[in-house]
């Protein structure tokens, strides 16, 4: 089964995404998310001219081999770039494995470990009575998890506060929006706010929050240990994470679990973090981290090391990469939760898709392969539109962390 043909499919519809699709000989076609958010155009070119090539000709049921001829024979190796472009043909290898043999892609990986797979939603406000009543409107939607992100007095632009209910789109047109920080301010806000949250809602609600990478690892460790009597599920990205070592302090110091891992494009960037043990879910996904074939070999390294599975699930994440997500995760033995930001109507539109949400969870469908489709007429006439992820600042103006 030759891959005959491959193109690459950038749109619009709310928000910028790459969609490779690729063509075997009988006419069946794959899809992978191979979307970067604020450098889009680099992935579509390095697929367009250094891989679709070299596709042409391969056998589409060699998704292994292909993913170490393109992983290998690039000689440079891992950054976002390379990986989503790599993660984008993997999924669309599975797509069209799964079509060919009329089974959904978690069949052909193990079959479902669960039901069905938990999801949290975004809960953002500008005050913190905002912030609880957007957590009651995700439990009243059904979600028994949530991700609470609230703005801090002082602090224009805190991240995670968006600009609507249910949609949060970081990325603007133009230069990047410049946002300003204060470590300290958050500090103090942030563990008061999750105490209201609790009285509010008791335990039965799982509560998780983002730092965004904005702290240092005894500020994270101060963090975590103010937050334990509000038993967080989890305490995302409390650090950069290029230096894995810098976790073992946050480690030393408290009870509140870690989770990290969505701007990781490999195993090496996070096979310190889960052989020590230093976090408690990795969460890298689909689209940035290798495709299918490279997460399920992150998930079985994590399973050894009591580590969970917690995929990114954005709204830069295509429902492709959704689809993706949500095969790995109802499959992986050592799933922990699922991110889902709802894409807006016109994304949806574009991308017809078999997943579903009830009752603050998904299931994948059980439609052959992915279950997602594109409308390739409806995404032209939504063209390229350049946005940019801010740039955040420290009240001196010192360029800090976004
Ligand atoms: O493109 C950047 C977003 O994906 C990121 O800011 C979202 O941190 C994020 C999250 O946890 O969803
Ligand atoms: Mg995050």
């Amino acid at each position: 089964m030759r891959i005959v043909d491959g193109k690459v499919i950038v749109c619009s519809p709310g928000r910028n995404f790459v969609t490779l699709k690729l063509v075997t000989e009988d006419g069946v076609y794959g899809l992978g998310d191979a979307t970067l958010n604020g450098r889009e155009l680099a992935v579509a070119s390095y697929l367009t001219d250094h891989v679709i090539p070299l596709l042409v000709g391969r056998d589409a049921r060699r998704i292994e081999d292909t993913w170490q001829y393109l992983y290998k024979g690039a000689y440079w190796r891992r950054g976002p770039v390379t990986m989503s472009a790599i993660a984008a043909v993997d999924t669309a290898l599975w797509d069209i494995r799964g079509k060919t043999l009329n089974a959904p892609v978690y069949q052909l990986l193990g079959g479902a470990s669960r039901e069905s797979v938990m999801v949290y939603g975004h809960a953002n406000g500008s005050t913190e009575a905002e912030t609880i009543a957007a957590v009651k409107n995700y439990v009243d939607l059904g979600y028994r998890a949530v991700r609470a992100q609230c703005a801090i007095p002082g602090v224009q632009h805190a991240y995670g506060v968006g600009r609507g209910t249910l949609y949060y789109e970081p990325a603007q047109k133009g230069r990047p929006l410049e946002t300003v920080w204060s470590t300290e301010r958050y500090l103090d806000f942030v563990p008061p706010l999750f105490a209201s949250l609790r009285k509010e809602f008791g335990y039965d609600v799982h509560l998780l929050h983002d730092v965004h990478h904005r702290l240092t690892p005894i500020e994270a460790a101060r963090l975590g240990k103010a937050l334990e009597p509000s038993r967080l599920f989890w305490l995302e990205d409390p650090v950069p994470a290029e230096n894995q070592a810098a976790f073992r302090t946050i480690r030393q110091h408290t009870t509140t679990p870690i989770a990290v891992g969505e701007v990781f494009n490999t195993i090496y960037d996070c096979a310190q973090l889960i052989e020590e043990g230093l976090i408690d879910y990795i969460r890298t996904t689909v689209v940035h981290a290798g495709g299918i074939s490279h997460m399920k070999k992150i998930a079985a390294l994590a399973e050894l090391h009591h580590v969970r599975t917690g995929s990114h699930g954005a709204t830069d994440l295509s429902p492709v990469a959704m689809a993706g997500a949500l095969h790995f995760d109802l499959s992986v033995h050592n799933f922990g939760v699922q991110e889902y930001m709802r894409h807006t109507p016109e994304t949806d539109l574009v991308f017809p898709h078999a997943y579903s949400f009830e009752h603050g969870s998904m299931h994948p469908g059980d439609a052959p392969g992915l279950g997602v489709d594109i409308d390739e007429t409806l995404a032209a006439q939504y063209p390229y539109d350049p946005a940019y992820l801010p740039v955040n600042r420290l009240v001196d103006g010192t360029v800090h962390s976004w």
